[in-house]
């Protein structure tokens, strides 16, 4: 995969339209009232929304609003919590799956750069991913980048998604990049969050393979790449994501419980 500017992928606004809930759902979230979250939560899936699109129109609105609250000292830390773990768990339990992945080419792995603890985008990006029916891995917020970069080489995916909240985390996120494609060339590596979002042109600081700023579009990335082949090298270092060193009966016993 080519390095230089990353690709910037935006989809376009679409689906149905969760505006009337979005009211209802910032005040479940902010009360603690997980009867009236998952029942919002269901009731965009009725209206045809898929995890995707509830992150993106419901969730995401909800917790910028609570973090603008935050910031105003209109909520308080403890309340930033609670509804960050309720909207965290309602969506983690709420979430399908696509079906069984098909192979190292559908496998991703999110991570959280060193320093960097917002990991909720990236647990809700697992569960798009998985809906998709790809074989998706999240280390969590705060992966120290020589472990991010071992597991990479040790078990090569087709993708890593790194997340970047933090403006200043970029560099990082330039350094990683950088000490993944060392390692694993063929590798093709996203990055997205916040600091993007704030402002695009940091995508082009990473080094980054594709920029993409929300869940959509990276659930219609993901779909976009059925039926292609992995870009990465064929150097025998990984069998369906675990690392050749395992031995073969383990490496099977493992694939099969997966
Ligand atoms: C919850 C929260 C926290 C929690 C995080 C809990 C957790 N487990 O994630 C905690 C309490 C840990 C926290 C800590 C801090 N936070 Co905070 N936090 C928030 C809050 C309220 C919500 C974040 C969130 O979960 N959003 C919802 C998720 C789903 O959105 P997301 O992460 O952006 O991810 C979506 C997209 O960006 C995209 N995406 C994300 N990653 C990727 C990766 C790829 C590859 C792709 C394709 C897409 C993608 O897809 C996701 C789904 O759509 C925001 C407010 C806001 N406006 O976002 C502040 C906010 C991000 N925090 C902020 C700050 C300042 C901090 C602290 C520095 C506070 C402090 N003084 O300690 C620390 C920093 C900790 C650190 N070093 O990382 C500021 C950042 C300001 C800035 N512009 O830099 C914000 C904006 C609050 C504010 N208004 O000031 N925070």
């Amino acid at each position: 995969m080519a390095t230089g500017r990353p690709r910037v992928v935006t989809s376009r606004k679409g689906g149905p339209d969760l505006g009337d809930l979005s009211g209802p759902f910032l005040l479940a979230l902010l009360g603690g009232d997980e009867a009236a979250v998952e029942g919002l939560v269901s009731r965009s899936r009725a209206l045809g929304a898929d995890t995707a699109l509830v992150v993106r129109d419901l969730v995401m609105p909800a917790l910028c609003e609570v973090g603008r609250m935050w910031t105003r000292g209109e909520a308080s830390i403890a309340e930033e919590h609670l509804a960050t773990s309720l909207a965290s768990r309602v969506l983690g339990r709420s979430s399908g799956s696509g079906g069984a992945p098909s192979g190292p080419d559908r496998r991703i792995v999110f991570a959280c750069l060193a320093g960097e603890f917002h990991d909720l985008g990236i647990r809700f990006l697992a569960d798009v991913a998985r809906e998709c029916g790809w074989d998706a891995e999240s280390l969590g917020a705060n992966v120290p980048r020589e472990a991010l970069v071992r597991f990479v080489q040790q078990r090569p995916p087709a993708a890593v998604a790194l997340s970047v909240s933090l403006a200043g985390h970029v560099p990082e996120a330039a350094q990683t990049i950088a000490e993944i494609r060392a390692v694993v060339p063929g590798v093709t590596i996203l990055v997205g969050g916040l600091a993007f979002r704030e402002d695009p042109e940091r995508f082009a600081l990473t080094g980054a393979d594709v920029g993409i700023t929300d869940a959509v579009t990276l659930r219609d990335w993901l779909r976009a790449q059925e039926g292609r082949r992995s870009a990465v090298s064929p150097n025998g270092s990984s069998v369906c994501g675990l690392p050749i060193a395992m031995p073969a009966s383990l490496r099977r016993r493992v694939a099969r419980s997966r």
